[in-house]
């Protein structure tokens, strides 16, 4: 809030309306709002997300019809791609077994395969998307990736709709999963999902790494795919149910790699002149950016 009052000083800005239905309200900043808070508020412009995802103000039926515009932000992607290109590399250069190694005192090199022998498949070709494998391109991997409509992207394999997903997961050596979670994309990663990956990959078996978001995964069939050697690996920064509860088995996973949430976190500093900027080109009458589509529901 000090954020956005030091880019909107003529603004009032308040908490949380006192009044529900508070007329002087136009503009909505939110992230995880309680269900049914916006929706009385009579003359609402827009509806700001303070993240890139929506799913958590779409999940209240009760949203006003106001457009929403989402976080793109190249903060919050350069976080990402960092995300990203971090798990890439520890598990391409087998940083859980060296960690292993180191704590057991051993000194063993393991056989390693080249960068370009390796292709990381991405889920969402949206802007973090892209982002991530520009730069994983540019230490040489392959990149795949899978998008819900056409994407032609220089340097990458792309897949997309449904029928492309099979296509891409099957030259996947490495997935990243950076997609929405909308009605199409919850629970995709299920066993049916996890049973369609590679077999075998320069690394041995396949890797997930998962930074969407926790609806797109069922917890329990990731552990069956690392139980049954599916799965090689899993980077997880989100999950079903957050915080993870303590009696997860995913907390104590020896192949997995869990971050709370925190593969890209908004920085207030850097959002807030965006949504500013928005707020006074809107009020000059013209159109805002970044507005999400809600028939497709990101
Ligand atoms: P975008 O909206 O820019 O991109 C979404 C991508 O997913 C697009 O390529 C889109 O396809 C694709 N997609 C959507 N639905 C489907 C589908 N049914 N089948 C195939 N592809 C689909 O989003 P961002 O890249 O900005 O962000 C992606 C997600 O990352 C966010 O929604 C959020 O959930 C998550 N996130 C997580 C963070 C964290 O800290 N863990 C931080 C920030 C974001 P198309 O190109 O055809 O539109
Ligand atoms: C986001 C997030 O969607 O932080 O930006 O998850």
């Amino acid at each position: 809030m000090r954020a956005l009052k030091e880019h909107l000083p003529e603004t009032e800005i308040v908490l949380r309306p006192e009044r529900a239905d508070d007329p002087a309200i136009r503009y909505a900043v939110v992230w995880k709002q309680p269900p049914g808070v916006l929706s009385e508020l009579p003359n609402l412009s827009a509806i700001f997300s303070l993240g890139a995802g929506v799913d958590h103000i779409l999940a209240d039926r009760t949203v006003p019809d106001a457009p929403i515009v989402r976080v793109v932000a190249e903060d919050l992607t350069s976080r990402m791609s960092e995300y990203v290109v971090w798990r890439v590399l520890d598990h391409f250069r087998k940083g859980s077994t060296y960690r292993a190694q180191q704590a057991a005192g051993l000194w063993n090199e393991h056989r390693q395969p080249a960068a370009g022998d390796v292709t990381v498949g991405i889920l969402g070709l949206g802007e973090l998307g892209r982002d991530a494998a520009a730069k994983l391109r540019t230490i040489g991997f392959k990149v795949a990736g899978w998008s819900r409509t056409e994407r032609r992207i220089e340097g990458i394999t792309t897949f997309h709709g449904a029928e492309g997903l099979a296509e891409c997961l099957a030259v996947s050596d490495i997935l990243v999963v950076l997609l929405p979670l909308t009605p199409q994309t919850r629970g995709l990663i299920d066993d049916d999902f996890l049973s369609r990956l590679k077999t075998e990959t320069p690394l041995g078996r396949p890797v997930l790494i998962n930074a969407g978001r926790g609806g797109l995964q069922l917890d329990s069939a990731i552990l069956r795919a690392l139980n049954d050697g599916r799965l090689m690996e899993a980077s997880l920064d989100v999950f079903e149910r957050e915080p993870l509860p303590r009696d997860s088995a995913l907390w104590r996973h020896p192949q997995v790699f869990v971050t709370p949430h925190a593969a890209a976190s908004s920085d207030p500093a850097a959002l807030a002149p965006l949504i500013a900027r928005q707020i006074a080109a809107h009020e000059r009458g013209e159109p805002l950016e970044n507005v999400v589509d809600r028939q497709a529901g990101y």
